[in-house]
């Protein structure tokens, strides 16, 4: 395999690594396969233009009807023709179903497991990462490109009717806000806690999607909000979520 033959997009950021939590689960598993890949930075902006140009199809439909374009997406020139993959989980069953580990005990979604990971992923999705841009709406802002920042504004304020500053809580609601996410946290540590894991991934020591998933979210609090939400974060459950990203750090690697 040459450097080109797997094509990963990603957002940039103004930091030296990205901060989405999307494609962050999707490095996380293309690093723990040791698969050789090379980074392709697509800003916001030209998430449309780029995958139209590039054949990556739509992951969803917006309310007027076009096709929505979202990263991560993934290019595999080892097929004939390439696959052209988006959608975070897709992309992950993709590769594992392409580039299998001969000990299966290391696989990230085994088929039987995909039900089990999509209540997973639903779950997080509404009890945690929808809970989010009250308290991050301007961490997230400031960690854009500058071009980036322009658009992030301009459709943000649109769909919610208010200035991005007027979107983000403050004192008591913004605590609030906290403590519901933080509660999302705490059935997690508990189920992990009950379903009596050892160490400090979902399955053990091998990573799994599940782990892709929180992980990635775990990537985007350190690297969008390091003075209010990482730090809150990794205080919970008596420093569970650092020690979980401790344990992520050797899939880290941004190339
Ligand atoms: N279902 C998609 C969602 C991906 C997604 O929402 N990505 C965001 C970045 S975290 C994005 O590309 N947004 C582009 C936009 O909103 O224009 C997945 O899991 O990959």
């Amino acid at each position: 395999m040459t450097t080109t033959d797997i094509i990963f997009l990603d957002i940039p950021a103004v930091l030296p690594v990205p901060f989405s939590p999307n494609t962050w689960k999707v490095r996380l598993a293309l690093n723990y396969k040791k698969l050789t890949y090379v980074t392709r930075w697509v800003e916001t902006t030209d998430i449309a233009s780029v995958c139209t140009s590039l054949g990556i199809p739509p992951t969803s439909t917006l309310p007027d009807g076009t096709p929505k374009y979202t990263l991560p997406a993934l290019i595999d020139n080892t097929t004939s023709p390439p696959a052209l993959l988006s959608d975070s989980t897709p992309i992950i069953e993709y590769l594992e179903r392409t580039y299998r580990d001969p000990d299966s005990s290391r696989a990230l979604c085994v088929p039987a497991s995909r039900a089990l990971h999509a209540l997973f992923e639903y779950h997080v999705a509404h009890s945690i990462t929808a809970q989010l841009l009250p308290v991050m709406v301007m961490h997230m802002h400031d960690k854009k490109t500058p071009r980036d920042r322009v658009h992030f504004r301009k459709r943000t304020e649109a769909a919610f009717g208010k200035k991005l500053e007027d979107i983000e809580l403050r004192g008591k609601e913004r605590e609030e806000q906290w403590k519901k996410i933080e509660g999302a946290f705490d059935l997690l540590a508990r189920l992990m806690k009950a379903g009596g894991t050892t160490g400090e991934l979902f399955t053990g020591s091998n990573l799994s999607l599940a782990d892709c998933i929180l992980g990635g979210l775990l990537l985007a609090f350190r690297y969008i909000s390091p003075d209010e939400a990482w730090i809150k974060v990794s205080a919970w459950n008596d420093g569970k979520w650092m020690r979980c990203m401790a344990v992520l750090e050797e899939w880290t690697a941004v190339v």
